[in-house]
């Protein structure tokens, strides 16, 4: 067995986006597409020599070649030892824990999350560094520079390594160890949650259903929720990670999981109901006739997290994306913490967690953790909230509506337009940042524009700067207009409009959300001449 170095050309098209590289299959599964971007990260990390990387993926279609071609080319760039999840399956969040506990240096995570997968979906791979978290756009660039600088690359000959026994094998002198994916994870869960309370909680009757969506979740799930907490078999459904999801659009939303709201909202509704995207990242909370927003339940978290072991000597700080609700602000400013606006991508939050200057983070997009690993983590999401439910003895309705009452409510949501034709949507975005010097001191219907400015962002912690970020309009009494597009799409564009307005009174809680934000909307689609542009007369999902 021997190492080959193998001549290539670069290709277009690989510099990473909000989430790491994502693209269709197809193009992945061209000749040398894996091979170049994998041998950049590899260039990009310098010597690997004595060093342990952690590789693991969603199970989504390709995961399985594409861990036996970055296996053979860890082994030929002197990587001394790969921990890989069995089956080639690592949830994300897990990926971030196993990176932490067995202190190693980075790790590869497959999966192109919330896109669907299948020959004809999507694939991704992005890099982690040795806190757990996705690379420093620092990185990212550096990786992506090398991409488009290569001449070849190194591989091992040697045959296909057995994924899916637990144990150590050797390829070309490098340690392989094959690890049960769900073990380090289910250990750290168990540290943060009082799992005595929610076994006790399952043992009163109480009931639930967490859908896996046909992703990586599904085993998560079963070992923690059924297995060590004691819900009945049948909680969790979807539970089997698949090629292709089961063709299920594993994307946490209403929309998505029609399924499980349906039955939320069903005559026999379970108590709690909850679901996460591909990669275990995302989550989605939902009690009996109402969805909780992911701005809301990173409120409604921070604000009760002391009834949960691991956060029982309160929260530092809480960061949050610059889209996501300012709810969360609202209880920072109750805590007498710090509330930090990062842009959208969860690799702005850590350095903040590094640090030690936040502990809870969460965007508006289902991604809501904490410092207890780099990465969002939905099935930490739903842990906390059942353990907010068993220790509080009170419903998912009752917690956000007591919410509300003591932060008020923000209306909140977003409408993405997707697969737009991309020279349209750059130029909605171009003129749109043509009209911002002109729009403080307007009066757009009932409203008063503030600001209008494209966000940027300083890191406190390395003073990196991150630029046209989204475009903002601030309203005098807080209410929001943000305009962005997409960075994790691979067809064409998507323009995602968020809203926001802020409603004090209680008796005014209650109102429908899109009824509560039109306003918004019409001001957000006048100003924008969205629907002219693109040539699309309302979104094509509404969150
Ligand atoms: C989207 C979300 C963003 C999230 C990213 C990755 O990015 O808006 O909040 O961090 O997906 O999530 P964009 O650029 O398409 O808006 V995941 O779960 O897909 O890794
Ligand atoms: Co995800």
């Amino acid at each position: 067995m021997t190492i080959q170095t193998v001549a290539t050309t670069p290709f277009a098209g690989q510099r990473p986006g909000t989430s790491g590289l994502r693209k269709k299959v197809t193009e992945f599964q061209q000749p040398g597409y894996l091979e170049n971007f994998v041998e950049a990260i590899f260039l990009s990390l310098g010597d690997c020599n004595g060093r342990t990387v952690v590789l693991g993926g969603d199970g989504r279609y390709f995961n399985r070649d594409a861990i036996q071609t970055i296996l053979h080319m860890a082994a030929a760039h002197g990587v001394a030892r790969m921990l890989v999840g069995q089956g080639g399956i690592l949830s994300t969040p897990a990926v971030s824990c196993v990176i932490r506990k067995h202190g190693a240096f980075g790790g590869i995570v497959l999966s192109a999350s919330h896109n669907p997968g299948g020959p004809d979906g999507d694939f991704g791979i992005k890099y982690n560094i040795e806190n757990g978290g996705p690379a420093p756009e620092k990185i990212t660039e550096a990786i992506f520079a090398r991409t488009q600088a290569l001449s070849s690359y190194r591989i091992s000959d040697a045959p296909p390594v057995n994924l899916d026994e637990i144990g150590t094998t050797t390829l070309d002198g490098m340690q392989v160890e094959v690890i049960d994916p769900v073990l380090d994870y289910a250990e750290l869960m168990g540290r943060l949650f009082d799992f005595d309370a929610i076994r006790a909680l399952f043992g009163r009757g109480f009931r639930m259903k967490f859908d896996g969506m046909g992703a990586v979740s599904g085993p998560y799930a079963k070992a923690i929720i059924e297995g060590v907490l004691g819900a009945p078999g049948g909680t969790v459904i979807n539970g089997e990670p698949l090629e292709d999801f089961g063709g299920h659009h594993p994307d946490p939303n209403p929309v998505n999981a029609a399924e499980l709201i349906a039955l939320m909202n069903g005559p026999d509704a379970p108590d709690f109901g909850a679901a996460s995207d591909g990669d275990g990242d995302r989550n989605m909370i939902v009690g009996r006739g109402i969805a909780v927003t992911p701005s809301d339940s990173l409120a409604i978290i921070a604000a009760n997290a002391t009834l949960a072991p691991g956060y029982a000597a309160g929260i530092k700080g809480i960061a949050r994306s610059m889209p996501t609700s300012m709810a969360a602000d609202r209880v920072a400013e109750a805590l007498g913490i710090a509330c930090y606006e990062t842009p959208t991508g969860w690799k702005y939050f850590g350095n903040l967690m590094d640090a030690g200057m936040v502990t809870l983070c969460g965007e508006e997009s289902y991604g809501t953790g904490s410092s207890h690993v780099r990465e969002k983590d939905g099935l930490w999401a739903v842990l906390f909230w059942l353990n907010m439910l068993a220790a509080s003895g009170k419903s998912v309705e009752q917690l956000v509506s007591e919410h509300w009452a003591r932060f008020g409510r923000n209306y909140y949501s977003r409408h993405d337009y997707e697969a737009v034709d991309a020279l349209a949507a750059d130029a909605t975005m171009t003129a749109l940042r043509d009209k911002l010097p002109t729009l403080a001191g307007q009066t757009l219907g009932e409203y008063r524009v503030a600001l209008g400015d494209d966000f940027v962002y300083t890191d406190p912690v390395d003073h990196s700067v991150a630029s046209r970020q989204g475009v903002r309009i601030i309203m005098t009494d807080g209410s929001r207009i943000v305009f962005r597009l997409s960075g994790t799409g691979t067809e064409g564009a998507t323009v995602r409009l968020y809203l926001e307005r802020y409603e004090a009174d209680p008796a005014r809680h209650h109102l429908d959300t899109q009824e509560a934000l039109s306003s918004l909307v019409a001001i957000a689609e006048s100003v924008s001449e969205l629907r002219q542009r693109t040539g699309r007369q309302q979104p094509s999902v509404v969150t």
